[in-house]
């Protein structure tokens, strides 16, 4: 299996957590995707995910699937026994329900402000962004202002139970660690007051499969190198 990708970012970073949880690190060769160089948004790569977005997984025999929730359900069945998205009917309802939050309150969210309220990935990618969306900063700002609320919601549900969707870690846990990582690149801090989520990241943090890959460096050496 090959994985599109590139270390440190935050979808991608949902797949590796996913793998490492999977024990299925050495099943797999990464492919390096040049998001700086806007190298997902050219007709090579189009092919492969229309949405011109990373990651996606390929199988061996040429198969290809997009969306991490997608590549989520793939890894986790693969050999039987679902750990992250759930057995019983409740258990799956559960976290596909908070999976489409902690994506649309969350990663969703984050990801808009990232690119049109700061400087996002550069010049290379902004070309294929809409610009007049970068020209509106209030929208820009409606977007940080849904992450907090998201972030406060999230908070509220973590302080009923260990894990987002239930008492089990899953993959609505990862997404919004995930979004987590992203919201530190883009400037939005977790609400002092939110001190469930916090005390659940400080957990998740220390999980085997996600120590030393919280993405902490999130593309921080490229956005370095373009002076971003
Ligand atoms: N819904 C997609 C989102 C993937 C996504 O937005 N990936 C980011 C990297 S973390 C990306 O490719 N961004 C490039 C862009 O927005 O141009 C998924 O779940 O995989």
């Amino acid at each position: 299996m090959k994985i599109y990708d590139r270390e440190g970012f935050p979808n991608p970073a949902r797949i590796r957590i996913v793998l490492a949880e999977k024990n299925l690190d050495s099943k797999v060769e990464f492919v390096s995707v040049d998001l700086i160089a806007a190298e997902h948004k050219q007709p090579a790569f189009l092919a492969k995910n229309p949405a011109g977005t990373i990651p996606v997984l390929e199988l061996d025999d040429g198969t290809l699937i997009a969306e991490s929730t997608a590549i989520t359900e793939y890894l986790d069945n693969l050999d039987g026994n679902p750990t992250l998205t759930g057995t019983t009917p409740l258990e799956k309802a559960s976290i596909h329900m908070m999976q489409r939050r902690a994506e649309r309150e969350i990663t969703d969210a984050v990801g808009i402000y990232f690119h049109y309220g700061t400087p996002g990935l550069g010049e290379a990618l902004q070309r294929y962004k809409a610009p007049e969306w970068a020209a509106r900063k209030e929208w820009a700002e409606r977007h940080r202002e849904q992450v907090i609320a998201g972030m406060l919601y999230f908070d509220g549900i973590l302080s009923t139970r260990p894990f987002v969707a239930g008492a089990k870690f899953s993959m609505a846990d990862i997404t919004i660690f995930a979004g987590l990582i992203h919201a530190d690149a883009a400037g939005i801090s977790i609400p002092e007051k939110a001190t469930f989520l916090k005390a659940w990241r400080a957990k998740v943090s220390e999980l085997p499969s996600v120590k030393n890959r919280s993405g902490q460096h999130f593309v921080a050496e490229d956005l370095r190198r373009f002076g971003l």
